[in-house]
């Protein structure tokens, strides 16, 4: 791997901060060639690609600059809006169709609309989000289009049951499921028997790690058909991971796609970085821990999604190769995927 460390004797830095930032933008600038960022006009992240009707779509957050204070709730990330896009040809910048839902429509958020997911039903595009309500607490919602694109409607109110961040809905046999949480700013730690507590409950280091959330949808799409479940990622030995095995344990960002019959339950583990996965015989799990899909890229978060276009399977992430290392600037790409012939993944590592 090429030494990216600072070289520039006439930038002197004064503070820790500053030598960091002063190498992530070096770093940044010998990475910007890597896998061009889907568009470039504005930031974009959390990419949630999806096949509709032969054509490939991707639901991502809008990053923009703000005066929020950068910490560890993720309160820089105050994404206000979602755009579409569309990748007509792989290889080439994608297609912003603009905005498809405001803060300002959504009668119940108050602020950060985070990372999204989108589903098709009867005729009709869902678009699932997570953002705060008026009390500062994190829910899910949803909103609905009778195009890919949108713009999206949404509903009145969060999806009952619901709570913490990043929703992903997987469809498989005519069935929705929709899987979302995560820890630290995503507040799963201040949940407890379905009630926000408002206070941080993570587990000890050799307990067993939170949880991401799961249930199936009603064919509404708006609401649970079940009570909300955990999703149990098992280590080598068949116990759940635990809370102090973080280069493992979940953190957010979940997705679940299926190959040869087998359920890929993915995730990012936050704060080591990395997109890791499970493999189950069942969309409810448990799913046993496999290895890493995603090595750490430019940025403090990942966050993915795995989807077949056209015969091939595709990563989408991001990083913050477009904004020279800003963590809340990010910009979302793609990378094909493989799996092996035992239907493992083959780890990507984008800087190689
Ligand atoms: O984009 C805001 C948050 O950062 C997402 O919800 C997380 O998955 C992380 O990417």
């Amino acid at each position: 791997m090429t030494d990216l460390t600072m070289t520039d004797s006439t930038q002197q830095p004064e503070s820790d901060v500053e030598v960091v930032q002063a190498k992530d933008m070096q770093r940044a600038r010998m990475l910007q060639s890597v896998n061009p960022p889907l568009v470039k006009h504005m930031y974009s992240a959390d990419p949630s690609a999806h096949v509709f009707e032969g054509a490939l779509y991707v639901y991502s957050s809008h990053d923009i600059e703000t005066d929020a204070v950068f910490n560890d709730n993720g309160e820089h990330f105050a994404m206000r809006d979602y755009h579409v896009l569309s990748v007509p040809i792989v290889g080439e910048e994608a297609i912003d169709h603009g905005i498809a839902l405001k803060v300002e429509d959504i009668p119940w958020v108050k602020q950060q609309l985070w990372a999204p997911d989108a589903a098709y039903r009867d005729g009709k595009y869902y678009l699932f989000f997570p953002a705060k309500d008026h009390s500062d607490i994190f829910r899910i919602g949803v909103a609905v289009s009778e195009n890919p694109t949108g713009p999206f409607i949404a509903n009145e109110s969060p999806i009952e049951e619901t709570f913490s961040i990043d929703p992903a809905v997987f469809e498989d046999q005519g069935e929705h499921y929709l899987y979302f949480g995560g820890i630290w700013g995503g507040q799963l730690q201040s949940w407890k028997n379905g009630s926000y507590t408002g206070a941080d409950n993570y587990p000890k280091d050799d307990e067993p790690a939170l949880t991401a959330k799961m249930a199936r949808l009603n064919t509404d799409m708006s609401s649970l058909a079940e009570p909300v479940q955990d999703i149990i990622v098992l280590d080598e030995f068949g116990e759940p991971i635990c809370a102090g095995d973080t280069e493992r344990r979940y953190f957010e960002g979940p997705w679940v796609h299926k190959f040869n019959d087998k359920y890929y339950f993915s995730y990012s583990t936050g704060d080591t970085h990395k997109i890791v996965y499970a493999i189950g015989d069942s969309p409810y799990g448990p799913f046993n821990y496999k290895g890493v899909v995603l090595e750490p890229v430019l940025g403090w978060t990942t966050h993915h999604s795995i989807v077949q276009f056209q015969g091939k399977w595709y990563l989408f992430y991001h990083d913050s190769t477009l904004s020279e290392g800003q963590t809340h600037l990010r910009c979302v790409k793609m990378v094909e995927l493989h799996h092996d012939e035992n239907g493992h993944i083959k780890t990507i590592d984008v800087y190689k």
